[in-house]
């Protein structure tokens, strides 16, 4: 396989102005029938006479035609994975009959069975598979889509846009024809039939539109749905409010699937969701996944406007949409609920998953130069730092230059497919701000890092502060050039007050400075005592930094800092220091510290009632195994693992009585709400558990047991149930397969236990792993459960990293297994053993040998540009 790259983009030869498809629906394959009206581009350079359309080898040509006369063999040829027609005039109607086996179609792209239904994935290029296409995002095209099914199989037939015919043909099916009057490229091209249920509502738009909303599952699931409608209301709703964005079309359709790669996907007025992002109950479904589905419904829907009616030219624009969306859902769920607690949890993610993906080998800029398979594109790095990037430049211009420049944005390239430089050209021009440095954030790969010095003159009042910036080198980026860093920055007394000072003509008690060389000092005046700076508020770059902060300078900022983010970031930054402390003295073989400066703190927040209970439970979380790993220079998994159950138990010792009365404080007995007083309350009484079982008291079992045994909703149970998985106690077991004869209907809570169950801590773990692999509940078809036994084995450090190398070889097989199957599934989960050059020797030469003997497999495109690219 070769890769393709930005550089080389030329404009379509061709345009596609009307795409009309018809498919007949029949168990064993499905007839497409495309009749493409299309015309030769004005503004391409290349003449030559022959149109190449994109095509996928699993399908049967039955016949082309230009202009209704059907092509003889010798005026086209196929190869597996393009038509070439020799001769195209400058205008014409081409017509395609394909054959396609929806039922075969185990890679999940294009057209496929889940459960009983036919659904489709389209993005990036799944649409080449159900027919022949110039399938690339910059050849925009007008939809008309009939179906054609038996009415007893699939009495529900939906396409994208409005339905416009229904009728029965003279076999009796029925026929359904949808169209859709809005350009549009083929990935949101969508297609669902089956016998599904539905739930319908209405949403009045601020112009006074009705729009029918329509959410369609499986009917055991149909009481699942009124979550996500209320989410979706709330979505349409807020991007009138702040972005001015209304819906376009007259009805939006929501449906739900059990089979999908990804988490759910924008096709124009029906999204489609993998059931795992759109199905809640109280007794099912914790407090993060009704998050997350909000935030998921949330997501989608803003794309209706930042990604298909303004698209993407080219796949190396991803970020454009996505980074853009991920910005919006954000600042939607913030409004929503917290924005600090959404902030915190936000950078918790990038800093832990996005940083570690710009510190390994598939480090690339949010805007990539070059790739062999964009699936392997869908990255942290697109989305989390591609949103990023936005929320950047929103803090550069201000909440009111930006929204000029999103409307801006909107307006010119509304119906285009456009670049990430049209984006930043939109801001730049609504705001007379110049980021023409700032968007080297697009091109530029790694993780900035910066280093901050202060010094303070009690008889000037000022304070220096220096900052330093470095960008390491990535794969294809040895040498790096400065960023344009906002950095946000308060300063502290050593009495925990804010303080003002003038920076650059403002006195403020908080400054945004423009950080753009490689070092620069900043001066502020009227500083009137020694302060201790808040860095970086908000997290408001995605960079690593490094401040000589004392113990009693990050206690003080924990305690007093006004910015929420920063005093979380404080009690983190204390506990890195005393977990690479405890790490250090582990490999070393070293006594333990058995003391904690964290107890200090915590107890305070404990005792504090006044406190928000969501940022207390934040601050009471450590920093993960993933995110220490991020941090250590040579990962030694078994030693991190060590160190944070050590002072977890340092502190659930000296606390005991503190976590207790926490637990007992919020133990709630109203009825369940995913609201966000509760969701802080539940979230505070199960991290108070978690330290009290930790700390071996024989009260906290009972309570644990009963809070299992008696909870009514999913997110106390099965907090109860990780808990007792984490601490080892001896019923981790029976409440396991209490949990599964429980719920074993349910496949979503099944697919938790899955996780858990794969997750815990034991040598000879590997076996039970192969056993829930085996499982009546298990499913290789279901990339949900296969996501949950192998990452719940990638959490367990005792079966994973087992020093045999066992756990590698486990999951190479399973890569290799699935690299034809499913070639995106496979090559996300390469992820974990693509990081071995991070790992201490001993453990990263096992991963190594994995990654070779995958190699040496007959690979698809997704994992051969993953296995090929870390092994450089
Ligand atoms: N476009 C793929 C799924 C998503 O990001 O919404
Ligand atoms: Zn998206």
């Amino acid at each position: 396989p070769s890769a393709i790259y930005l550089k080389d983009y030329t404009v379509p030869d061709f345009l596609i102005d009307k795409t009309e498809l018809t498919f007949e629906l029949e168990e064993a394959n499905v007839l497409v029938t495309s009749r493409l009206h299309m015309r030769r581009n004005a503004l391409s350079s290349d003449k030559v006479a022959s149109l190449v359309l994109d095509g996928g080898d699993e399908m049967k040509l039955i016949g082309v035609a230009i202009d209704n006369v059907s092509l003889s063999a010798d005026e086209y040829q196929i190869t597996n994975q393009s038509l070439e027609i020799f001769s195209a005039p400058n205008e014409f109607v081409l017509t395609c009959e394909t054959l396609v086996e929806p039922q075969n179609n185990t890679r999940l792209e294009g057209l496929y069975r889940s459960s009983s239904m036919f659904c489709t994935q389209c993005e990036a290029e799944g649409f080449r598979h159900i027919t022949y296409y110039l399938d690339r995002p910059d050849v925009m095209s007008v939809f008309t889509t009939t179906i054609i099914g038996d009415e007893e199989k699939y009495p529900v037939m939906l396409s994208n846009g409005n339905e416009v015919e229904r009728g029965k043909t003279e076999d009796g099916k029925t026929v359904v024809t949808w169209h859709d009057p809005f350009k549009k490229p083929a990935y949101l091209f969508a297609l669902v039939a089956g016998n599904l249920a539905v739930q319908d509502d209405v949403f009045k738009t601020k112009s006074g539109r009705v729009v029918t909303l329509r959410i369609f599952t499986e009917h055991h699931n149909l009481e699942k749905v009124d979550y996500a409608m209320g989410a979706l209301k709330r979505s349409m709703k807020w991007d009138e409010d702040v972005y001015g964005r209304e819906y376009d079309l007259d009805i939006f359709m929501v449906v739900a699937v059990d089979d999908f790669n990804m988490g759910a996907m924008e096709n124009k007025g029906l999204n489609i969701f993998n059931s795992s992002c759109l199905l809640a109950s109280p007794e099912t479904t914790t407090d993060d996944a009704y998050l997350r589905i909000e935030a998921i419904v949330a997501h989608e829907y803003f794309h209706n406007w930042s990604g298909n009616r303004v698209t993407c030219r080219d796949w190396f624009q991803l970020s454009l949409k996505e980074g853009f969306t991920v910005f919006r859902d954000q600042t939607f769920s913030s409004d929503m609920h917290s924005e600090t607690v959404k902030r915190v949890e936000d950078v918790s993610f990038l800093r832990t998953a996005q940083f570690a993906e710009d510190a390994g080998p598939m480090a690339h800029p949010v805007r990539p130069e070059s790739f062999i398979e964009i699936s392997n594109f869908y990255t942290l790095t697109v989305y989390e730092k591609g949103s990023e990037i936005v929320r950047m430049i929103y803090t550069l211009l201000g909440e009111q230059a930006f929204r000029k420049g999103s409307d801006l944005y909107f307006d010119r390239h509304d119906g285009q497919a456009v670049t990430c430089d049209d984006f930043v050209a939109a801001m730049e021009d609504a705001s007379g701000v110049d980021l023409s440095q700032f968007k080297r954030w697009y091109s530029q790969a790694g993780t900035p890092e910066l280093l901050f010095e202060s010094k303070y003159s009690v008889t000037d009042k000022t304070l220096k502060l220096v900052v330093k910036q470095t960008t390491p080198p990535t794969p294809g980026q040895e040498s790096k050039l400065p960023l344009h860093i906002p950095i946000k920055l308060g300063l502290i007394s050593k009495d925990g007050n804010e303080l003002e000072s003038t920076y650059s003509g403002e006195t403020a008690q908080e400054h945004v400075l423009h950080l753009k060389s490689e070092e620069a000092t900043f001066e502020f005046s009227g500083v009137d005592s020694e302060p201790v700076p808040s860095i970086l508020r908000g997290f408001s770059a995605p960079v690593k930094y490094e401040y000589a902060y004392s113990t009693e300078e990050l206690l003080l900022l924990m305690s007093s800092d006004s910015d929420g983010f920063n005093r979380w970031n404080a009690a983190q930054q204390l506990a890195v220091r005393e977990l690479k402390s405890l790490i250090h003295q582990i490999k070393n073989g070293e006594p333990l510290a058995d003391q904690s400066d964290l107890v200090k703190g915590f107890k305070s927040l404990l005792l504090n009632e006044e406190l928000d209970p969501a940022m207390v439970a934040l601050i009471l979380e450590l920093p993960s195994q993933a995110y220490l790993s991020e941090l250590e220079k040579e990962i030694d998994p078994h030693a991190i693992h060590s160190a944070l159950t050590h002072l977890t138990k340092v502190i659930a010792n000296a606390l005991k009585e503190e976590f207790s009365a926490t637990y007992m404080n919020n133990v709630e007995s109203t009825v369940y709400e995913p609201n966000a007083i509760q969701i802080a309350k539940r979230a505070l009484k199960n991290i108070a558990l978690h330290y009290w079982v930790e700390s071996d008291d024989v009260t906290a079992l009972e309570s644990l047991n009963e809070q299992f045994s008696n909870s009514d909703n999913m997110t106390d149970q099965y907090a109860a149930l990780s808990i007792a998985v984490e601490a080892g106690v001896e019923k981790a077991d029976v409440m396991l397969a209490t949990f599964y004869d429980q719920w074993l209907h349910e496949s979503l809570v099944v697919n938790k236990w899955l996780t858990l169950s794969a997750s815990q801590e034991n040598v000879d773990g590997l076996k039970r792993v192969e056993e829930l692999m085996s499982h009546p509940a298990f499913d290789i078809k279901n990339p949900n459960k296969v996501r949950a036994v192998l990452g719940g084995m990638g959490r367990s450090v005792q079966v994973f990293h087992k020093e045999d190398g066992s756990g590698y070889r486990y999951l190479a097989d399973q890569i290799i297994y699935l690299n034809k199957r499913n070639p995106q599934l496979a090559s996300r989960i390469c992820t974990p053993l693509t990081r071995w050059k991070k790992y201490k020797s001993s453990l990263g030469d096992l991963m190594k040998l994995e990654l070779e003997r995958i190699q040496k497999e007959d690979l698809s495109k997704d994992v051969y540009e993953v296995i090929t690219k870390s092994l450089n």
